[in-house]
């Protein structure tokens, strides 16, 4: 069976930690809404009240880690009630969804980082998931770079944030090998510039692809 077809009007973002797709995802959202059209800004795990919980659960370093399959599936059980809750129903009445992380999170993270089996993620992703964003920009930058950025951030790292560099290494090997192989959906992002710049490629790239769309 085939992966999930792409939304003409679903973008995610992705990236490791610090890429800035927090300031990319703002504008984003603002060049959507000059041409006059609705935005649904959202982001995984979370989006909905009670994948919110799921994703408080997962990053809390308080309790014992989630054991990875654990872990993959809460990220999907958050995914799946977004899809259902509010994901599906945005894009059904014409409103453009601007995704901070979607399923390609877990293939770097669970797949790549956790060494989780890359086809029981694709069956997640058929099965409950049954979507994919028509266009992902991946916002690349180096580990070192990124963690230094997050880290002048937050004063508690959570659950994930606190893993070692070779994690990080792999999650955005894993991006970068998904990026090479779907090119019709990835455009990668020079994150290491200022943050200005990464947003004006980042829109640059959203309005180039709807123009040839
Ligand atoms: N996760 C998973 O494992 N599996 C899944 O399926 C899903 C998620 C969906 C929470 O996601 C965690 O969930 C995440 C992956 C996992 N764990 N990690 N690591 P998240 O998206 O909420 O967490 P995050 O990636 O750690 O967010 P982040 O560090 O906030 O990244 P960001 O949004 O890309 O960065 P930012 O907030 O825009 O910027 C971070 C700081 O850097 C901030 O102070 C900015 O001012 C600064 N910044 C940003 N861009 C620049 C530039 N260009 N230059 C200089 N400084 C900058």
């Amino acid at each position: 069976m085939s992966a999930p077809a792409g939304h003409p009007r679903f973008v995610s973002l992705e990236g490791g930690e610090g890429a800035g797709k927090t300031t990319v995802l703002e504008a984003l959202r603002a060049a959507l809404q000059a041409d006059g059209d609705e935005v649904l800004a959202t982001r995984e795990p979370g989006g909905t009240p009670l994948a919110e919980m799921i994703r408080a659960l997962l990053l809390d370093p308080s309790h014992e880690p989630a054991l990875p399959h654990t872990e993959l599936l809460l990220m999907f059980a958050a995914r799946a009630q977004h899809v259902g809750d509010t994901l599906l129903p945005a894009l059904a009445r014409g409103a453009w969804v601007l995704s901070d992380r979607f399923t390609d999170s877990s293939y770097a993270y669970q797949g790549g980082g956790r060494g989780l089996d890359a086809g029981f993620i694709a069956e997640l992703e058929r099965r409950v998931v049954g979507v994919r964003p028509g266009l992902t920009l991946l916002l690349d930058v180096g580990v070192a770079q990124g963690r230094e950025r997050a880290s002048g951030r937050d004063l508690v790292p959570d659950r994930i944030e606190g893993e070692r560099d070779d994690f990080f290494e792999r999650v955005r090997a894993t991006y970068l090998g998904r990026a090479a192989a779907e090119p019709a959906r990835f455009r990668v992002i020079d994150a290491s510039q200022p943050a200005e710049r990464v947003a004006a490629d980042a829109v640059a790239a959203l309005q180039a692809w709807r123009d040839a769309g």
